[in-house]
This record gives C-alpha cells, structure tokens and sequence, in this order.
C-alpha cells in the first residue's frame, strides 16, 4: 500500500515537557507501517486558555505511513496513555497531547475524528512548527499554509535549545 504524508502536532506541559516529546517522536517513528519523515525544532509556548498553566512545549512530526486515519488516532491515543497523561480538565495541563492534524487529503468529520483538525488554523504553536517542515504544504481546502501562518498573531512560542543527542 503506499504510505500517505500524515502531520501529527505534539505538545507538553507537565513532566519534563522536552523529555516527552523527544520520547514520543521515538514512538511516533516506531508504530508499524510507519517511518517519521520530520520533525519540527521543539517551541515554548505561551498556554493557550486556562491561565495558571506552565508553558508548554510543541513539535509536529511529519509521517508516512499505511495505517488509516483511524488507525493512526488509536496509535496516537495509545502513545498518548503510555506517558500516563494527566487529564483533569479539558484545556487543562497534560503529560503529552498528540492531535493528528492532516492525513494526506483526507476530509473527515466524525464523531471521533475531524481532518483537518479544526483548530489547526488558529493555532500559532502548530502552524508555525508545522509550517517549518512543510512550507510548501496546501490544506485540502486548498489554503496555502503560508497564508495561514502570516495570517497569525505573532508572540508567545520561542525555539528551544534541546539537549545533545546521548551516546
Ligand atoms: N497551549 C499551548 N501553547 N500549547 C498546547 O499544546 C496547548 N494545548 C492545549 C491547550 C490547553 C488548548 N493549550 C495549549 O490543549
């Protein structure tokens, strides 16, 4: 079957935001049928809605991979579970939010899956991330990325520094 590009946006606000995320591109790179493309520097960013939250860290990865849109959201769902995230209020803080943002051109609107994901427009800590791997990239709506990303309040998301690679 041949692989479709999937964009997956990562974010962490509890726990060592920055050892989340470099775990979960491991795991990301690991599920089957799946190779990890790209992944984004890691951002600090300013929490999005409740106040009184730490900052967060956000990445995305882009995925080629033969799972299906549903399959890849019960792949995320279970990575998701493995670093034990805390959810205690929605909007809340949380170990690792994983959102499936694209999946090729899929347009879906499910119970349980939209593609894309809605709030991928409006949202500077995964456009900007985004927009760096795939700054080419066209939504199935035909929207330029770019238009998207310039269309974007600026402030509150920074690059961060990340640790050498191990041994
Ligand atoms: N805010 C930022 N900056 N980054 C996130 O990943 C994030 N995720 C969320 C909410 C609580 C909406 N705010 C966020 O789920």
């Amino acid at each position: 079957m041949r692989p479709t590009r999937a964009y997956v946006g990562l974010g962490s606000n509890l726990e060592e935001p920055v050892r989340q995320l470099l775990a979960a591109f491991d795991e990301l790179a690991a599920l089957p049928g799946t190779h990890l493309v790209a992944r984004s520097r890691l951002y600090g960013s300013t929490p999005v809605g409740p106040a009184g939250q730490p900052d967060y860290v956000n990445a995305v990865a882009a995925l080629d991979t033969t799972l299906s849109p549903d399959d890849l959201l019960d792949a995320l769902f279970a990575i998701e579970q493995a670093h034990a995230r805390v959810r205690v209020e929605r909007w809340g803080p949380r170990t690792l939010d994983l959102d499936l943002l694209l999946h090729g051109d899929a347009v879906v609107a499910t119970g349980r899956l939209t593609l894309p994901h809605p709030r991928l427009r409006e949202r500077g800590f995964v456009l900007v991330p985004l927009h760096e791997i795939a700054p080419g990239l066209v939504l199935p709506d035909e929207t330029p990325l770019s238009v998207l990303v310039q269309a974007c309040p600026p402030g509150g998301l920074w690059p961060l520094d990340e640790p050498a690679p191990g041994p």
